[in-house]
């Protein structure tokens, strides 16, 4: 058996990886000027390490998705047990297997009441695509295929296949052409830094919402199926809404008689401090889509729970849904995500979280409130953004656009954190096992890092 680690030199590996491999999201003539890739080796609880023995604490989770942290052997064990005693077997033609069974009948206890039935699939875009297909389907099912309309929000981040980049409300990703599809609509964000509003203002939280209503309205309530929203939006920059927005929200989704999709990829399995984002701010979803958390990253795996008006003309009517992913439902994804809940229930995560990990973090990061770099500290449990302006008072960006952020970001990854830039801000989501001496060290070199651009700038 061959180990496909620490065996070749960096060099080695930065060459052979310019020369063959495409990566997601990355400038690769950037990439080629920095003489190629970081090449990260292992992990252990929030820390990483490079093939040049640097250390990392990982202020991201990896990308927001590895929250008991690295190294955990009993995952492992999981994996190949089940590896060895069967490997794949689909779950499509009326055919199960014990993990799916299982993992299925501990989601339906786990999500909030009513979302009792669960579909499965291998990321995050695939979830929200299903979603789409989903409530498309039931519409069509009550005889009114014209609602096809999904009011999605500006920043929003759904992911990246054809459907869930439309879904999306970045700018960036509709760069491509043929992007967004018809059918999709994108209402304002509650995002009160760039709307000149105050974080915690319930006037703004409801003109947000209204925006929502608004988009309804414009294409038509009869033409509207759902409305779909991350509870907090993530990668979006950690945009947390305003009180009261979510209430209105869901009435205003309750009126029209719109479906209630919310994307939980991020604030799924305790990263808000609740073990679901919708919990957190007392939303009634009638989807909810999954991925990340639902195994911490150790297997690829998401999934889309269903309430029993979505459910209904799957189960209750002859005819079958004509959608599936070869891996949907994988044993070894799905016994990892079993083994993970375990060790979320074991450790008492989401406590940790709610209790002791979620406070200190907000109030580890609110110590730079006063830091001249920055404009804005927010978050909700243990996810973040620190706003960086060149005026506080008129929230006035940096030249050029995001420069700053990106600069910060680098020095801190210079000096072992990691942290994501999201345009004049910077996010953290670290892995929710992170103890308060860990949050201290992260809050610590990213304030060196702010104070020694702040002094070059
Ligand atoms: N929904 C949300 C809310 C997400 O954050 C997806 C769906 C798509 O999941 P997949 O598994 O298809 O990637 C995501 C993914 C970033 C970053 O840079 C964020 C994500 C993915 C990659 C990068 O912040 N989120």
């Amino acid at each position: 058996m061959k180990d496909r680690t620490n065996i070749r030199p960096t060099a080695e590996l930065q060459a052979a990886d310019l020369a063959h491999h495409l990566h997601p999201f990355t400038d690769h003539s950037e990439m080629a000027t920095d003489g190629g890739p970081r090449i990260i080796t292992h992990g252990e609880g929030v820390w990483l390490w490079d093939s040049e023995g640097r250390r990392l604490l990982d202020g991201m989770a990896g990308l927001w998705c590895v929250n008991i942290g690295y190294g955990r052997p009993e995952l492992g064990e999981v994996a190949r047990r089940q590896m060895d005693r069967l490997a794949y077997y689909n779950t499509f033609f009326k055919t199960s297997h014990e993990p799916v069974v299982e993992l299925s009948e501990r989601l339906a206890g786990l999500l909030p009441a009513g979302l009792d039935h669960v579909f499965f699939a291998n990321s995050g875009s695939e979830a929200n695509d299903t979603a789409l297909r989903l409530v498309r389907n039931y519409w069509a099912r009550q005889g009114r295929p014209e609602r096809q309309v999904i009011v999605s929000r500006r920043h929003a981040y759904h992911g990246s296949t054809i459907a869930a980049a439309s879904l999306g409300g970045m700018a960036s990703m509709h760069d491509i052409p043929g992007v967004p599809i018809p059918g999709i609509v994108h209402a304002e964000p509650p995002y009160s830094w760039e709307a000149g509003a105050q974080l915690d203002d319930p006037e703004f939280g409801a003109r947000a919402a209204e925006s929502v209503e608004a988009a309804i309205l414009d294409a038509g309530p009869d033409t509207v199926a759902a409305f779909i929203g991350e509870p907090v939006m993530g990668a979006g920059g950690v945009i947390v809404p305003p009180p009261g927005y979510w209430k209105r929200v869901q009435e205003i989704c309750d009126n029209y008689g719109i479906l209630l999709i919310c994307d939980e990829v991020i604030c799924g399995f305790g990263r808000t401090g609740e073990w679901f984002g919708a919990q957190s701010y007392d939303i009634r979803p009638d989807v909810m889509t999954m991925a990340k958390g639902l195994s911490s990253g150790y297997q690829p795996i998401s999934a889309v729970a269903v309430n029993a008006r979505v459910a209904e003309p799957l189960l209750d009517r002859a005819g079958r849904f004509p959608h599936g992913f070869t891996y949907s439902g994988h044993p070894v994804a799905a016994a990892v995500a079993l083994e993970n809940l375990d060790i979320m229930d074991r450790e008492n995560l989401v406590g940790h979280v709610r209790d002791t990990a979620g406070p200190a973090l907000q109030a580890g990061l609110a110590t730079l409130r006063d830091h001249p770099l920055v404009g804005e500290v927010r978050g909700s449990g243990a996810m973040a953004a620190l706003e960086l302006s060149a005026d506080k008072a008129t929230r006035q960006a940096f030249e050029p656009a995001g420069s700053v952020a990106a600069r910060v970001r680098d020095l801190c990854f210079e000096r072992g954190l990691a942290t994501r830039a999201v345009r004049e801000g910077l996010v953290f989501a670290p892995p929710l096992v992170i103890t308060e001496a860990e949050i201290d060290e992260l809050v610590s070199i990213l304030k060196s890092c702010l104070d020694d651009v702040w002094a070059v700038l």
